[in-house]
């Protein structure tokens, strides 16, 4: 096993996000680099009235931080705001340690969660869009591809960094994706005739376990984030004798790079066909409304916004019963499940059976399959 990195985090803000926010986006951003593989030796607030464009931090903090680096063996600083290509270099030439941000460790994440030829193609060219406006044009990137977190592409591919390449590689991913993307409208054209369901939801909520306990399927789960980049569609049988098509789709997460949106389109176009959203909510989390709040935010920005959902809160296994009775007085209409221990398993498809089928059989004559 390679050595695991030793890692900085440090957060800088100017006063407009709240400290507990701060604080929340910090212990998330210590989450996506344990799931890079990292190690988070100590995390950093700067709280500053006015943030220097040079370089975020004071120069005398940032020294500061270099020596503290040097002392704790520290090998890379992660910085919790996107950073331009400029700040990048001069915290690097300050501190004397290696620098990425936070858009840059998700990138990372989903290269090396990426699987199927789709979604290493589109963390490719999410990668590449990020990176075009950051390059320096001096070559001094070069030097960055040492390797470690946030310089891995799919497939542990070494990322270009020359500029010309970069739009020639761009041009060629652009052409592949369309490719795929058209081959699959054929297959989803195929699956018109049924009604299409589709998990929506934060990372690591439970979807692909929800999906499985719903399919007794075998996809992937994982207590790390984004282990799922594709939507899989599987076929769920619905008593007595309905079929439905129900998709698992890839997890949201606050501040999602909107490179990695655009690129997931086509994935996400999943969301977009889909008669209902399943909202799966991990009910035993602390900040469960923000998580709620950025779902709706991405839906928004793919404009799903108006599709018809049903929310469900899981890990009901692990969930205080006060909890419990609070989130139901809140939002009367949610369900509760496990999808662990298969609690709620069989309301959510009589759910989901009524709402496809029995409402429809008097609302609709043209009943899909
Ligand atoms: N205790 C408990 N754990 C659960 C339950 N459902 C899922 N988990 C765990 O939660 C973690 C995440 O589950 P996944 O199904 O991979 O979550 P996901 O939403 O698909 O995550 P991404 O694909 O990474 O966005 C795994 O470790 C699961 O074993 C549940 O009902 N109870
Ligand atoms: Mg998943």
């Amino acid at each position: 096993m390679e050595k695991k990195e030793r890692v900085f985090l440090i957060s800088v803000g100017d006063g407009r996000m709240k400290r507990w926010e701060m604080i929340q986006s910090l212990e998330e951003l210590a989450n996506l680099t344990r799931t890079a593989g990292g190690e988070v030796v100590e995390s950093f607030i700067q709280i500053r009235d006015k943030l220097n464009p040079s370089l975020l931090i004071g120069r005398g903090k940032a020294e500061e931080l270099g020596k503290l680096a040097r002392e704790f063996g520290v090998d890379l600083l992660i910085f919790d705001t996107e950073l331009s290509g400029v700040q990048i270099r001069n915290i690097e030439m300050v501190t004397g340690v290696r620098v990425i941000d936070r858009t840059t460790l998700i990138l990372d994440i989903f290269a090396k969660h990426a699987r199927t030829k789709e979604a290493k193609l589109q963390v490719e060219m999410a990668q590449l869009e990020y990176r075009l406006p950051r390059l320096t044009g001096k070559g001094t990137e070069l030097s960055r591809l040492g390797g470690g977190i946030g310089t891995r592409g799919p497939g542990e591919k070494k990322l270009e960094m020359d500029r010309r390449r970069i739009k020639e590689r761009m041009a060629v991913l652009k052409k592949e994706l369309k490719r795929i993307e058209l081959s699959k409208q054929v297959q989803r054209k195929q699956r018109r005739d049924f009604y299409k369901i589709c998990t929506v939801g934060y990372t690591n909520a439970g979807k692909s376990s929800l999906v499985n306990a719903l399919t007794r399927g075998n996809l992937l789960t994982a207590d790390y984030l984004f282990s799922t980049l594709d939507s899989n569609t599987s076929i769920l049988f619905l008593p007595p004798n309905h079929k439905v098509l129900i998709s698992d789709t890839v997890g949201f997460l606050r501040r999602l790079p909107h490179s990695l949106i655009a690129s997931f389109r086509a994935t996400l176009a999943e969301v977009l066909e889909a008669d209902l959203l399943i909202h799966v909510v991990d009910a035993t989390e602390s900040d469960i409304e923000i998580k709620m709040n950025t779902v709706e935010g991405v839906l928004k920005e793919i404009g799903a916004e108006a599709k018809p959902r049903v929310l469900v809160f899981n890990k009901l296994d692990r969930l205080f019963v006060e909890e419990k009775i609070r989130l139901s007085e809140r939002y009367p209409d949610a369900l509760f499940v496990s999808a662990k221990d298969g609690t709620g398993i069989d309301e959510l498809k009589k759910y989901l059976r009524t709402y496809f089928f029995e409402r429809e059989m008097i609302k609709s004559p043209a009943l899909k399959r």
